[in-house]
């Protein structure tokens, strides 16, 4: 008798779940484990060479997982002869080699890859299963049914909903301490020699080592220093830096959530983006574990809240935005933006010393944090009018953790506004004052946060009275921002010219960027 022909569970490099939709409840014994190492989705942007790295070593560690577990993986490695480069090539070839009766996938987490699985049911003659991703708490459809007949869609009502379905920090139907958000206790400026205990590094193995050469290889021109490589890339691992986190940095995340120090490139965050966006943690169960730390009262409750919120409510929240939001969210521009990106986000040159920390520490260990991306490296780029679609490249292109789905609507919509305000009430613009409160960043910078214009003048306070001023049609109206014209009224004409020729002059000294860093020209 003929043995049964097997069903083929490609699984991409993002979903390294045990526990994967596609995987659950198949037999072992006649399953075949697809996993592709490939061309185009190592370089769809040019990936900071340490994501690239992350990627492989997390892929092919998944694999020893998976074959000690007792699965049958087909492992195509990107220097595979006849590797055809695409994962829709790679897939074809894979049921030539095997000839299923089915494949299996999980959706995928991008759109640009989605639309290459939609059509692979026209493609191949075997049966196509494509499953939801059930990583996430909230699916597709239940957040679209959220946001029908909503004009605006706002993380906070969002979040209560996830935390009613969760049970997460309730008290029957109440929020635990009578507030749903603590936010507002997230946000201490960094006192005087403040430092948070090291995150765990993992030093490379012998599968990792491989990996690295093989990256220094064939995208050493990248953007990024490929080592010192500390990412942890197995499920142990990362469970050993969530272990960390939660015994020595969860107490203080709460209260310096929005610091920033020169130098300290990690603080009181968890690093722990990189494994959460590879499946290699569970989102709910990192938020039980937080709840336990406050109910057993080792961590107060605005650090629980704080860090359940940014879990279940803001990356939830953001991957429902995309998928409702695409594909129109990738090329919005609701404030016309044009200017190209500068220089200095590539390579770091620029005498603003904010900046320059932010892009040193980006290229050194392909992160930033949360506070840095928004209101250093985005305040900067919304300030500016930096082209939307070249500021969401450099943000795919340079971070670890970076895929569309969590890049795009921080970028397009929390940062430059580009969506016109349906995911925030008003652009997060900000002057000097605001990076000089939350950091220690000004003290030691070449130009004066006190000063407000001239060429010495912090260049944030010119450029934050420009943007309000080209935008006034605009933000006017805004009940959270609109107030701001009173005082730009106030000045009077002359003070009102200083501060545009500040910025003019500031903005005639950028020097664009190359092409090529981001996308192969
Ligand atoms: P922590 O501060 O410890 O937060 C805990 C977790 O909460 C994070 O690991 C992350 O999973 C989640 N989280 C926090 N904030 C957000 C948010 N705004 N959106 C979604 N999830 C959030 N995060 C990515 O994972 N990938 C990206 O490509 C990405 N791009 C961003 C671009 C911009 C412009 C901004 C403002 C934010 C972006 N973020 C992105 C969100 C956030 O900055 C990172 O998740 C965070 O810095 C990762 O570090 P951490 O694990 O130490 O986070
Ligand atoms: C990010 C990435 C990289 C660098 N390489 C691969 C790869 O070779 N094979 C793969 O399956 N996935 C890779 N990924 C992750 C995919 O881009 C990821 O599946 C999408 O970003 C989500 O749809
Ligand atoms: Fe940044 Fe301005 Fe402070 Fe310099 S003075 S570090 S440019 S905010």
């Amino acid at each position: 008798m003929q043995p049964a022909s097997p069903v083929l569970v490609a699984v991409l490099g993002d979903q390294l779940t045990p526990d994967l939709a596609s995987l659950r409840d198949q037999d072992p014994a006649h399953t075949i484990v697809l996993m592709m190492e490939v061309w185009d989705e190592a370089t769809y942007v040019r990936h900071h060479q340490q994501k690239i790295a992350l990627v492989f070593s997390a892929m092919r560690h998944f694999t020893e997982e998976l074959r000690e577990a007792g699965w049958t993986v087909d492992y195509v490695r990107l220097t595979d002869e006849d590797n055809s480069g695409s994962l829709t090539g790679e897939l074809a070839r894979a049921i030539e080699r095997h000839d299923p009766r089915e494949v299996r996938v999980v959706e995928a987490g991008e759109w640009r890859v989605q639309q290459a699985i939609d059509e692979w049911a026209g493609r191949f003659a075997c049966q196509v299963t494509i499953l939801p991703d059930d990583r996430f708490l909230c699916s597709k459809a239940e957040f679209a049914a959220w946001a029908k007949g909503r004009k605006q869609l706002r993380m906070e009502f969002f979040y209560r909903e996830m935390r009613r379905k969760t049970g997460l920090l309730m008290d029957g139907d109440e929020p635990v301490g009578g507030q749903w958000n603590y936010d507002s206790e997230n946000r201490k400026p960094p006192k005087e020699g403040l430092s948070a205990p090291p995150r765990p590094l993992f030093e490379p193995d012998e599968i990792t080592r491989e990996v690295l050469d093989l990256v220094a290889e064939r995208f050493g021109s990248h953007f990024g220093d490929l080592e010192p490589f500390h990412w942890p890339v197995t499920r142990a691992q990362a469970g050993q830096a969530a272990d960390a986190f939660f015994a020595e940095r969860l107490a203080q995340f709460g209260d310096y959530q929005d610091a920033m120090v020169h130098g300290q490139d990690d603080l009181f965050h968890s690093m722990l983006s990189t494994s959460l966006n590879l499946g290699l943690l569970d989102p709910l169960e990192l938020c039980r574990r937080a709840e336990a730390e406050y109910r057993n009262g080792r961590a107060p409750l605005n650090a629980v809240e704080g860090f359940i919120r940014q879990l279940i409510g803001w990356r939830e929240y953001v991957r429902g935005f995309y998928w409702h939001e695409m594909p129109g969210l990738a090329e919005a521009n609701e404030l016309g933006a044009t200017r190209p990106l500068p220089a200095f986000y590539w390579t770091g040159e620029t005498q603003m010393r904010c900046l320059a920390d932010c892009v040193r520490s980006t290229r050194a260990n392909a992160h930033a944090h949360h506070i840095q991306r928004l209101m250093v490296l985005g305040n900067f780029a919304l300030l500016a009018g930096i082209e939307p679609k070249a500021v969401q490249d450099w943000y795919l292109a340079v971070y670890a953790d970076a895929y569309e789905w969590v890049e795009l609507p921080n970028v397009a919509a929390m940062v430059l506004y580009a969506d016109g305000g349906r995911l925030a009430s008003k652009p997060y613009a900000a002057s000097g004052n605001y990076i000089n409160r939350m950091s220690n960043y000004c003290s030691g910078c070449r130009y004066k946060v006190a000063l407000k214009t001239g060429p010495d003048a912090c260049p944030f306070n010119p450029l934050y009275w420009h943007f309000m001023a080209r935008h006034r049609d605009r933000l006017e109206a805004n009940p959270r921002i609109g107030q701001i014209y009173a005082t730009w009224d106030r000045m009077g004409e002359e003070r009102q010219a200083e501060y545009l020729a500040s910025a003019e002059a500031f903005l005639d000294s950028l020097e664009p960027a190359e092409p090529g860093w981001a996308r192969e020209p």
